[in-house]
């Protein structure tokens, strides 16, 4: 029986013990609608962790949502409520530097609600790494890059708007990848839409889409192969996540685009499970999914050992929680599909002095000790929820 050595953990005298922990729910508008198959945005919300240690220093984390409790159980009130009530109350005192033992007693104070415990530790990470002067990606093994391709998705449902939006990305050097957000109506709409949207962009664009969970196996055999037909390179998450069978039965038949795994993939279990039917080309990649910056590189390494690729995914956070997943995917020997942290240019403000920076077609890994980043107070203000 795993019993986990608490004592080095209870160590209050240490500089990097925790003194405290608060999170804040902030609303930042988008400057667009956001529309999934199962939900739509007009602002995001998000919760932001600042870490206090015993030397002075804060770090900061971020928890996201979509919707509310729709994209998964987390709502911003739930992950403010268990950090507050649970979280918080049993990291108090413990040294920030024991992210293991960190992660074992958040998982005894609280299941699952990964989200929560994902911006709690990487506050800790940032703290750490700003204490002793170095960046969040080298006390997780090293940077192994420092530039990612990075993602646009299409999102208003309007083909129209979303070539036009595309076109401007383009221009400005942006993003030559769009994700087109599908399965909010019927499939024929959709797959219309599509052709649209590969017509306007030939040559110049690669295209994925992303059904949130929309379709069943029997829309999926029918619609996938015209997804192939017009030049879809990647299917996110076509199937229920309860439907992983599905998914592998799907990819069995040869005639559908790569298939990339969502919201059925949370822990490193669920990845094993997904792995051992061969039930998905690539898998999307969130903290908010799986729990912090080590789950994380857990669940990628399964999916790397059994030869299924690595998608840095988002749930479109501010900068802050962006950076954390730049980290992470910094340090992942392969990320065959890139990352789609677009959260920063969608949302009308960043809450931080310097956001991240995007240019050719790249976000760039931020520098400096911890996240390498500044929280703007001013702007958690403006935006903190009263
Ligand atoms: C998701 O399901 O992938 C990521 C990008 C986006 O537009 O929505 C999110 C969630
Ligand atoms: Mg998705």
């Amino acid at each position: 029986m795993l019993n986990p050595d608490r004592a080095p953990v209870l160590d209050t005298a240490d500089d990097l013990a925790i003194r405290s922990i608060t999170a804040t729910i902030v609303d930042v508008p988008t400057v667009r609608r956001h529309k999934l198959s199962n939900t739509s945005v007009t602002a995001q919300n998000v919760v932001i962790v600042q870490v206090l240690l015993e030397n002075g220093v804060e770090g900061i984390g971020e928890a996201a949502t979509l919707g509310g409790p729709r994209w998964s159980e987390e709502s911003v009130e739930s992950i403010k409520a268990t950090i507050d009530g649970y979280l918080a109350p049993a990291l108090r005192g413990c040294r920030a530097d024991r992210f293991e033992a960190v992660a074992i007693r958040m998982g005894e104070a609280a299941k699952r609600n990964n989200a929560a415990k994902a911006a709690v530790e990487t506050a800790l990470f940032d703290a750490v790494g700003k204490s002793v002067g170095l960046p969040v990606h080298a006390l997780l093994g090293g940077a192994v890059r420092e530039s990612f391709p990075v993602l646009w998705t299409l999102a208003s449902g309007d083909p129209a708007q979303e070539i036009e939006e595309a076109q401007g990305k383009l221009a400005a050097r942006l993003h030559r990848t769009f994700k087109v957000k599908i399965g909010a109506q019927a499939p024929e709409a959709d797959l219309a839409r599509l052709r649209r949207i590969a017509t306007a962009l030939a040559d110049q664009a690669t295209l994925i889409v992303d059904v949130n969970q929309g379709w069943d196996e029997t829309t999926a055999v029918r619609h996938m192969p015209e997804l192939a037909a017009i030049g879809i390179k990647l299917v996110e998450q076509p199937l229920p996540a309860w439907n992983v069978e599905g998914l592998a039965r799907l990819r069995r038949r040869g005639d559908v685009p790569p298939i990339l795994a969502d919201e059925c993939v949370f822990d490193a279990h669920d990845m094993l499970a997904v792995a051992k039917i061969h039930a998905a080309d690539a898998v999307s990649l969130k903290l908010v999914k799986h729990g912090g910056l080590l789950a994380l590189r857990k669940v990628a390494a399964v999916a790397a050992a059994a030869g299924i690729a690595n998608y840095g995914g988002c749930l479109l956070e501010s900068s802050v929680g962006a950076a954390a997943h730049l980290h992470a995917f910094a340090t992942l020997p392969r990320l065959e599909w890139g990352v789609e942290h677009f959260g920063p240019q969608i949302l009308v403000d960043d809450l931080v002095s310097e956001p991240l920076a995007f240019a050719d077609f790249e976000v760039k890994l931020p520098d400096g000790p911890g996240l390498g980043l500044t929280l703007d107070h001013d702007k958690l203000r403006r935006f903190a929820r009263v």
